[in-house]
């Protein structure tokens, strides 16, 4: 509902596609043609964008048949679930759908949850992962697609006690990977008074690719260097733990409330908005922002390579070492070693590198193994298919 008051008031613009304000492009109108040359009956699948992911259905928003925008829920079809063997595969929040069977009664497309089925996921532009503890079917370790399409993400780190740098080089080795433009944003500038300053500088050492500032959202400080990144037609993304004022700064963007902030136990209140799930809104100005619950711990999906945008000088370094293989833990002429004694690799950062590295290691040996079970469970799927069909046929 948030997302349609912010559209209704716009005026018509006659031959202007709806869709473009919520970030349709070439890229996705690419992936949809490409599923509609796929025959089955595909032309009539029409574009839709996911606002919010419950269970069972899907929050999405699509092209009302008058040049608005209809919000509306839409729910999984058959192929789609049998499809999605593995969760990063599920549409989440931000991801454009396909979508199939929409009744329209009078021109206007109809609201009825039931009539609106989403077939398929399109190529993502970028997306926000993480390991799903425990996949349902193999109890193993899966990637779980959080958000999609997204580009920037807005890392969101508090003042005060619980600020914390390393939380940030996670946060941003996941943003790193993502695709999206990570931009280091420190909430509550209150609580740190002039030390502040200290602690964008921190941020900006971690992570020195992307822009770092101080923002006090109940005050409206720091809010135009945010509005900076937050164009018409784009997306972003809030991440950071719980309770870092993600939604208060959202909200403050907004000029309105938005999504309910900390006071608010996190359950929904007659389908009111919290921030129990991932929803994306659209601010005044035509920016989507995507607000996040916190993940208690921000585990990593990720590659070697993308630890590497992080932690470039220890990269650097290691690409000198002797052995290609270099553990970097007492070889002899270990470039990564040597910087460590010069100071040119700080001991914190080296430590954090060697304990994201492990994890990668760890999720990539998992990941062979889940993906083995995946596709033998397919193939047993595929070869018990058959056989009923033999058995129809009355071959066997
Ligand atoms: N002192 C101070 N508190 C803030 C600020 N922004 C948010 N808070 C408080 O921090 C708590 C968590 O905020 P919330 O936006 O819900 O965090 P979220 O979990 O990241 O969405 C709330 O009690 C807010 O009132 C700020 O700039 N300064
Ligand atoms: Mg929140
Ligand atoms: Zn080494």
């Amino acid at each position: 509902m948030e997302f349609l008051n912010d559209t209704e008031g716009s005026p018509e613009r006659e031959g202007v596609d709806p869709l473009l304000d919520l970030g349709w492009n070439q890229f996705f109108s690419n992936g949809l043609s490409d599923l509609r040359g796929r025959g089955r009956g595909d032309a009539e699948l029409e574009p839709a964008r996911v606002l919010e992911v419950r269970r069972g259905s899907f929050v999405v928003a699509a092209r009302d048949g008058n040049g608005g925008l209809a919000e509306f829920e839409a729910r999984p079809s058959g192929r789609l679930s049998s499809d999605c063997l593995a969760a990063a595969q599920w549409p989440a929040t931000g991801d454009w759908v396909a979508l199939r069977g929409r009744e329209r009664t009078g021109g206007r497309a109809s609201a009825d949850p039931g009539s609106a089925i989403v077939e398929a996921v399109l190529p993502r532009s970028s997306a926000f992962s993480r390991k799903a503890a425990g996949d349902s079917r193999y109890d193993k370790v899966s990637e779980q697609v959080l958000v999609a399409n997204v580009d920037t993400a807005f890392i969101v780190t508090a003042a005060g006690t619980d600020f914390s740098v390393r939380r940030i080089e996670r946060y941003a080795a996941l943003a790193h990977e993502s695709g999206a433009s990570p931009v280091l944003v420190i909430t509550k500038a209150d609580l740190a008074g002039d030390a502040v300053l200290d602690l964008v500088a921190a941020a900006g050492d971690a992570y020195p690719f992307a822009p770092a500032f101080a923002v006090c959202a109940p005050e409206g400080r720091g809010l135009d260097a945010m509005a900076k990144h937050l164009k018409a037609g784009s997306t972003a993304v809030l991440l950071g733990s719980s309770g870092s004022g993600k939604s208060t700064l959202l909200n403050a963007l907004a000029g309105t409330e938005l999504n309910s902030t900390g006071a608010v136990k996190d359950y929904d209140q007659r389908g009111r908005h919290t921030t129990s799930s991932r929803t994306l809104f659209m601010l005044p100005g035509g920016a989507m922002v995507i607000d996040t619950p916190g993940l208690r711990e921000v585990q990593l999906w990720l590659g070697e390579e993308s630890l590497g945008g992080v932690f470039t000088e220890i990269e650097e370094a290691a690409a000198a070492c002797r052995f290609s293989d270099c553990s970097h833990e007492g070889e002899p002429d270990c470039a990564v070693q040597a910087g460590l004694e010069s100071g040119s690799i700080m001991a914190d950062r080296y430590e954090s590198w060697q304990r994201l590295m492990k994890e990668v290691r760890f999720l990539e040996t998992k990941t062979n193994v889940t993906a083995k079970l995946a596709e033998r469970a397919k193939w047993k799927i595929r070869s018990k298919a058959s056989r009923q069909l033999r058995r129809l046929r009355g071959e066997i």
